[in-house]
């Protein structure tokens, strides 16, 4: 580490250059540009190379919930490593970090999930769940109900399954997904919509898209549907509240598994400890990652529903599917050390009650702002919309790179937020203070001016 640290940045950016492939990333433009290399970190603050402080209002990748430098976290980690650093839970094996977290996590989650299978990301865990889901109906005697329906602009991971689960059309067109027995349906974006109905309608109607893919694949194919109860890598889509309810009457009606993709809303981040809670739905599956250990080791997971848990268990033989990593015991004792601190300092009655609402009500009042169409914001999870004209909700052209040049005036300011095309999108860590808040706002506002300046530099200059 330390002859790591000795070399100059531009040395690194030049074996970055040479020997690194980076996960959704343009290399000819990484290579135009060089690296961002973030060396260290404190508390919601990231420090690049260069020496610059920068509020990282996306928790890393929706996932640092506790903020950096938790000693408690780097404790658990060093004695668990010192104890039993891996151990696998393959074979009728076990460890007590994974039997341990095992019991914690049911008993944050609803009452009817009371089982978890351990894996080493979302991925991972989307994965397992498709697995699972078929082996289900099979064991059932419907092995013709196999097909799962997912939304358009879904993020479910990166793997082959989990990637086609997902929604999004660039990662479909590389390598040739998805792979069969995946199907979309539209996404409760209202805003995106041409407004004709309201929020609850409009709600409702997306919901029925699923009910028409049903009667169109046929019911008796249909095994599961899956969805994150908020999109997050699609650009934070808030459903409206009528959709939610509407979904799970439908999963009931057509006896169909219901998938809630909590890797990015589990774990507080809704003001609750799972968006099935915030929502009120009843899922057979919550996938988890991210969040269980904010992020400081992998780890992932699948909270299975007793109704099927026990057919799994009891008429499945061997389930034949697990990774090495599945329960690593050092991920679990941080995992562990993760949630007591979540628990010990109420984060999330406080994104409920404090954080929350407080950001809220600021990210609210940026919509004054001539640039920005809509805002929206649940718990510690918001976008907002970039428009050239309040009035129509005319976006700006594509190539004016709206989104992005606005993520930049905030990054020169020292905010990271996201751009997703013209949505900008945030999800601070937990621990965010007030005044943390207010620094963030306060950029905000300064680069939406930036931003109007330069677009009008662009667009008649
Ligand atoms: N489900 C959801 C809802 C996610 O957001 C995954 C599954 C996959 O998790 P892993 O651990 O395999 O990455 C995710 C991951 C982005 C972005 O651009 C979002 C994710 C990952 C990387 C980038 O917002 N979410």
């Amino acid at each position: 580490m330390a002859a790591l640290n000795k070399r100059s940045l531009t040395d690194l950016q030049e074996m970055d250059k040479s020997h690194h492939l980076h996960p959704f990333t343009d290399h000819k433009e990484l290579h135009a540009q060089r690296s961002r290399v973030i060396s260290r970190a404190e508390g919601v603050y990231i420090f690049d190379a260069d020496g610059n402080k920068i509020l990282d209002a996306m928790s890393g990748l929706w996932c640092v919930n506790v903020g950096y430098g938790q000693q408690e976290l780097v404790d658990a980690a060093t004695a668990q490593m010192q104890e039993l650093p891996y151990y696998n839970s393959f074979f009728q094996c076990s460890h007590p970090p994974a039997i341990e977290l095992a019991a914690l996590l049911q008993d944050l989650s609803p009452p009817h999930l009371n089982r978890i299978f351990f894996t080493g990301s979302g991925s991972e865990s989307n994965d397992t769940i498709v697995r699972m889901v078929r082996t289900y109906w099979d064991l059932m005697g419907q092995p013709e109900r196999h097909t799962i329906i997912s939304r358009d602009n879904a993020y479910h991971g990166s793997t082959v399954a989990a990637a086609s689960l997902g929604g999004m059309q660039s990662m479909h067109k590389q390598s040739g997904l998805p792979i069969p027995g995946i199907v979309h349906v539209a996404q409760p974006y209202w805003y995106g919509s041409d407004q004709s109905l309201s929020p609850h309608d409009f709600g409702i109607a997306a919901a029925r898209t699923i009910e028409d893919k049903i009667k169109e694949v046929g019911a008796d194919k249909v095994a599961a549907f899956i969805g994150e109860p908020i999109q997050g890598a699609g650009g934070v889509i808030v459903p409206p509240d009528s959709y939610w309810p509407e979904v799970q009457r439908i999963c009931d009606e057509y006896g169909i598994l219901l998938i809630s993709d909590e890797v990015i809303t589990g774990f507080g981040r809704l003001g609750e400890w799972f968006g099935a809670d915030h929502f009120g739905t009843r899922p057979d599956f919550m996938p988890f990652a991210k969040g269980v250990t904010s992020g400081y080791l992998p780890l992932g997971g699948v909270f299975v529903s007793d109704r099927v848990a026990d057919v799994l268990t009891e008429k499945a033989g061997e389930f034949a599917h697990g990774y090495t990593y599945s329960g690593h015991p050092v991920s679990c004792a941080v995992a562990m050390a993760n949630i007591k601190l979540i628990q010990r300092e109420n984060l999330v009655g406080r994104i409920k009650n404090d954080i929350g609402p407080y950001l809220q009500e600021k990210w609210r009042a940026l919509g004054e702002h001539s640039l920005i169409g809509d805002t929206r914001m649940v718990g510690l999870m918001g976008a907002f919309e970039i428009v050239k004209e309040k009035s129509s909700l005319q976006r700006f052209e594509e190539d004016q790179n709206a989104g992005a040049t606005l993520r930049d005036h905030l990054l020169q300011d020292g905010v990271c937020m996201r751009a997703v095309g013209d949505k900008i999108i945030c999800a601070p860590p937990f621990v965010l203070s007030h005044s943390e808040v207010d620094t963030m706002i306060e950029a905000t506002w300064k680069a939406l001016d930036l931003t109007k300046a330069s677009l009008a530099g662009s667009q008649y200059g």
